[in-house]
């Protein structure tokens, strides 16, 4: 086992590194404020390459492998978590599935603007009762003539108004249940297509959230992705490796908090020292910094297990499960070592707070990581 990162990995977290300092910092805590999407900065990351890293450069993608990616995704989410999961979505949800999954035709029209993030993708599962339970989907996809007619609302979706390309699961054999799913490539701006008011969020307030509704949506039958009633599966699969990402992501909130609570404690005086040197926050520390290196841990064992071929869906689910509850108790945690500073917004703490909790709902609730853990340990 070998747990030295190559020259390769180092280099590409630096960089993550220096733009998530340079381009992400500035302005972090005014767009959090407003509910700014980082327009330029995303524009940016993926001139950089920071939208497609895992397609392979055949289609316009960095063609590297999943360390680098989660590596990249914990810089960029120290700083700004509305701008990681932009990131998320477009590299492991709508590329990766379009990558797998998708033919030469849908990979030239689509993905190769994807992984060079000439344009942004958004993947849409959730509905208003269709969160956790994914089978039970109550948008619809009917086959007529040459096309299929979409009709349905979605929720809660990520670049729900920035992007350009979405991935829409749909129900078309309803008799089939889970069976009868299909996932259909809808480009915006087609008609019926609505894009519903943003959300106003408790964190990762920079991201773009909608509900968006199809109203008869004629999709082209060359639009659907694999063969008919592979869209389950597809959720599925796609969503295995999309929590890899947020596990990265949830790490990155963890670490960034952590990280800023230890140089805080350095400087910060009380009775007569500074606070480091007293044991409930040197302990504090210790505490923190434990429970990051284990979720880094379980983190890279995913990523590893990705780019090794390994079964993914149970590690990938271990890694969220506990980097998502290890963001919300380090950055609780970081809140309370800057005393009051932590409450105020200009020490970036309580944003990471905020931002941390929708690492244990979006792409399957910590709950759902369990049943999938359970399932997996006790089926052998
Ligand atoms: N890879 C491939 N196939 C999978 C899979 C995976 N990771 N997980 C489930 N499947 C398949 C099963 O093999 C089964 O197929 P068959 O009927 O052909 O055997 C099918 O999917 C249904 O699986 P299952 O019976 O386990 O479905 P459940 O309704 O019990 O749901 C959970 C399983 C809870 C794991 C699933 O619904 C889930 O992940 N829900 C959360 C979805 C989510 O993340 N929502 C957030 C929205 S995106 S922000």
């Amino acid at each position: 086992m070998d747990f030295k990162l190559t020259e390769e990995h180092i280099m590409i977290r630096d960089a993550a590194r220096d733009f998530a300092k340079n381009e992400l910092l500035p302005g972090v805590i005014e767009r959090d404020e407003k509910q700014e999407f980082p327009k330029e900065q995303i524009k940016k990351m993926g001139e950089l390459g920071f939208l497609g890293m895992m397609v392979s450069p055949e289609y316009g993608g960095g063609g590297m492998d999943t360390v680098s990616y989660v590596l990249a995704m914990e810089e960029i989410s120290k700083i700004d978590a509305s701008a990681s999961v932009v990131m998320s979505v477009n590299n492991s949800l709508v590329c990766w599935g379009l990558d797998t999954f998708g033919n030469e035709e849908q990979k030239q029209k689509y993905l190769t603007k994807l992984a060079a993030g000439e344009s942004i993708g958004a993947f849409c599962l959730s509905e208003p009762e269709a969160g956790s339970d994914a089978t039970s989907q109550k948008t619809t996809a009917i086959e007529k003539d040459d096309h299929y007619v979409l009709n349905g609302t979605k929720n809660w979706i990520t670049n729900g108004s920035t992007a350009d390309f979405y991935i829409v699961i749909a129900q078309t054999h309803p008799e089939k249940k889970h069976k009868g799913i299909n996932a259909f490539i809808v480009e915006k701006g087609w008609d019926g297509f609505e894009i519903g008011p943003k959300e106003q969020k408790l964190g990762i307030r920079g991201s773009d959230t909608h509900s968006l509704n199809f109203n008869d949506v004629k999709v082209p039958k060359e639009n659907r992705i694999g063969e008919d009633g592979f869209g389950f599966k597809f959720a599925m699969k796609t969503l295995s490796g999309g929590r890899i990402g947020i596990a990265a992501q949830a790490l990155g909130i963890a670490a960034g908090a952590y990280e800023l609570a230890r140089e805080y404690s350095k400087v910060r005086k009380a009775f007569g020292t500074e606070i480091m040197n007293h044991q409930a926050i040197a302990f504090k520390l210790a505490d923190m910094h434990t429970s990051i290196e284990a979720a880094r841990h379980l983190v890279m064992k995913a990523a590893c297990d990705k780019d090794n071929g390994e079964n993914y869906d149970l590690s990938g689910a271990m890694a969220k499960l506990f980097a998502s509850k290890t963001a919300m108790d380090v950055s609780v945690e970081a809140v309370q070592v800057h005393g009051g500073n932590g409450y105020v917004k200009e020490y970036h703490v309580e944003r990471l707070m905020r931002d941390a909790k929708i690492t244990q709902i979006y792409e399957g609730t910590s709950e759902i990581q369990k049943i999938v853990i359970s399932r997996s340990i006790l089926r052998d």
